[in-house]
């Protein structure tokens, strides 16, 4: 790579040909970064937020074909000036070496950054104020304190995102280097930390409740110590090796970003705040390759806690725009996050110098087998055919605090698209009075308690079902009205509903209706007539708990319906609005539908928000067991019938007997 400040701006320079969607390599990140430093005059107090690859049109990306130069390579670029605390978007083209665009953009504050997580740890660490409130809980050795960067919310005008940029974070103290910090939460004190001046400025002690007695810890060297919580004597026995063997190697084939397995084909994207993104997947039907999904990523997450303590209340976090969960991610290179044949790409990120960061194997590729996929006896002749299923998964998974969620996208061989949210990690913990119960929350240990909270996700899925233009169909199931067409009372019917605009298609679940919608194309039928489609089926759902009236509220406009659907615009990504830190709300997807577009015949993106209901379990502790959520993408019509016809019985017996 020439060094920016070797070449004149403006200088073409060289880049292999690769696909428009390729994400940007290390090279081009630390390239991007140097550029805009040179181009728009950046000094030391201008903070690289993110740094992605600036998608081409969706018009050009599908007008290129392998061969073809591809459209310029372009880096989108945030910036957070500490000096002036003032935000910036650029766009700057690594083909052509120029600056394309730079806007400011006022009143909001980017998500905490890495660099942030370790600043404000320190500089509370050394606050005489935040010492002394330590001190009266009896802890002394200040080095055992962990200090967590929780987004600050929004708790009043004084939050105002243009004025300052701040975090509130809570403390926790392990009681030996190493030991489960989790297990003691020093409650009731809350810290506000000014992240641009790097000073603590304010520490409310709301009393000094005493750490829980009792460790709690996971971790195998600490495990079986006698005052531990669970308490178990030794590890399990009577688990026999299990062995996945694929002596041929896997079933798929990647080619930079591109990924063919089966029928399905696809590319993996990544980017610092949403990590894992799917472009283009699509399936090969007898020859013909059919478009399914343009893009599918995390659009945001949301996790409101509800108990009203001082060191709770502000705790409702947007995981991904106030932090980001593409840097984030985890090195998957132990071999037991996921297990088979795997091909592994890295996520490659920035720092906030501009550079590049390379997470090595951040995103696991491998494949499944999933339980039988077909079957059946014929009991006069005895025949059998029965036929496995198997699935691919993509998965990444994230460490945000004390949590982890581990975002898995299933393609399986019958159509079926599914994602799963795992949840594990450490709940969030408080600590209360020795003998009291909480009111909000369970308790999981002696004095230590998990508050009731939400997980709240919304996916983006830019639909593309047999090309782009699309409508979405909401499909309910009722009884038939009585009368003559329904003398004997038993028949149902089902009730299709286009949602033809963006007001109209703002729509919850209801389970009593069996409630899916349809996702169609307007352009193509089936053998059979009707018009192709995707069904997205939900799976378990809540709305939120809190009040409408909680002064949080408007921040997560995108809980208030499962489902949303918009006109596409790439400049329209993310649920809460691109900038959630500190916002009173408003922003995302209550904003971008406001101008209720047609949806009828469109390029539409389907926005599915779902939720899970988080009341502690004592197993919850002292790491939660996975738990899962998430939603399918069920083919409706696309097929004419059963698309893992074509499974073979497998040799040399096979799985049939005729
Ligand atoms: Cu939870």
């Amino acid at each position: 790579m020439t060094a920016v400040s070797e070449r004149a701006a403006g200088t073409a320079i060289a880049h292999p040909l690769t696909h428009p969607l390729e994400p940007l390599t290390a090279e081009e990140i630390t390239e991007a970064g140097a550029l805009l430093r040179e181009l728009a005059g950046l000094g030391p107090s201008v903070r690289f937020v993110f740094v992605s690859l600036h998608e081409p049109p969706k018009a050009d990306v599908l007008a290129w074909s392998p061969g073809q130069p591809p459209p310029p390579r372009q880096a989108e670029i945030s910036v957070y000036d500490r000096a002036t605390r003032a935000t910036h978007e650029a766009v700057v083209s690594l083909t052509a070496g120029e600056l394309v665009s730079w806007r400011a953009v006022p009143g909001v504050q980017p998500p905490i950054m890495a660099e942030e997580f370790i600043s404000c740890e320190e500089v509370v660490r050394a606050d005489p104020r935040w010492q002394e409130a330590m001190r009266k809980r009896g802890v002394t050795d200040f080095s055992l304190a962990m200090i967590d960067p929780w987004a600050a919310s929004w708790t009043g005008p004084e939050d105002d995102p243009g004025a300052r940029r701040i975090s509130r974070p809570l403390t926790w103290v392990r009681s030996a280097p190493g030991e489960h910090g989790y297990a003691r939460p020093v409650e009731g004190l809350v810290v506000v930390v000014d992240l641009d001046a790097g000073e603590v400025v304010d520490v409310q002690d709301h009393g000094v409740v005493p750490l829980p007695p009792k460790p709690g810890n996971y971790a195998a060297a600490w495990r079986f110590e006698p005052d531990n919580v669970p308490a178990y004597p030794h590890d399990r026995d009577g688990l026999k090796p299990i062995e996945i063997s694929q002596p041929e190697g896997p079933s798929f084939t990647v080619d930079g970003h591109a990924v063919s397995w089966q029928r399905w084909r696809l590319r993996i994207g990544f980017t610092p705040r949403e990590g894992l993104v799917l472009h283009e997947v699509g399936y090969d039907d007898r020859g013909t390759l059919r478009p399914v999904l343009y893009r599918a990523s995390l659009a945001e997450m949301y996790v409101p806690y509800g108990d009203p303590a001082p060191t709770h209340r502000f705790k409702n976090v947007f995981d991904q725009g106030e932090y980001g969960v593409g840097w984030l991610a985890n090195p998957l290179t132990m071999g037991c996050d996921c297990v088979g044949d795997i091909h592994y790409f890295d996520g490659v990120v920035n720092d906030q110098d501009g550079a590049a960061v390379t997470i090595p194997n951040a995103v696991c590729l491998h494949e499944e087998d999933a339980g039988i996929g077909w079957k059946h006896t014929d009991f006069r002749t005895g025949a059998v055919e029965v036929r496995r299923r198997r699935r691919l998964v993509i998965s990444t998974i994230v460490t945000v605090g004390n949590y982890e969620y581990g975002y898995f996208w299933y393609l399986y061989t019958d159509g079926t698209l599914e994602y799963e949210v795992k949840l594990t990690g450490v709940i969030s913990t408080g600590a209360l009075p020795p003998g009291e119960q909480p009111a909000h929350g369970t308790l999981v240990a002696p004095g230590l308690y998990g508050p009731h909270h939400q997980h709240f996700f919304c996916v983006r899925l830019d639909m593309a079902v047999d090309g782009p233009v699309n409508r979405v169909v909401e499909v309910d199931s009722r009884p038939s009205p009585p009368g003559p067409g329904n003398p004997h009372g038993n028949a149902w019917e089902t009730v299709k509903t286009t949602l033809s605009s963006e007001l109209a298609a703002r729509r919850d679940t209801d389970a009593a209706k069996a409630r899916y919608w349809r996702i169609e194309s307007a352009t193509e039928t089936s053998a059979l007539g009707a018009a192709t489609g995707y069904a997205l089926m939900p799976g378990a759902n809540v709305p939120p708990m809190y009040s409408p009236d909680a002064l949080f509220a408007n921040r997560a406009g995108f809980t208030q319906h499962q489902l949303w659907v918009t006109a596409h615009d790439p400049e329209q990504r993310f649920a809460a609005g691109d900038y959630p830190n500190q916002h009173p709300g408003g922003e995302g997807l209550p904003a971008y539908g406001a101008e209720d577009r047609s949806l009828d015949g469109a390029d539409v993106v389907v926005w599915y928000t779902f939720g899970a209901h988080h009341i502690v379990r004592p197993e919850d502790w002292p790491v939660m067991p996975v738990n899962t959520i998430g939603f399918m993408l069920k083919p409706s019509g696309f097929f004419d019938g059963n698309p893992a016809l074509d499974m073979p019985a497998g040799e040399p017996s096979g799985c049939h007997t005729d």
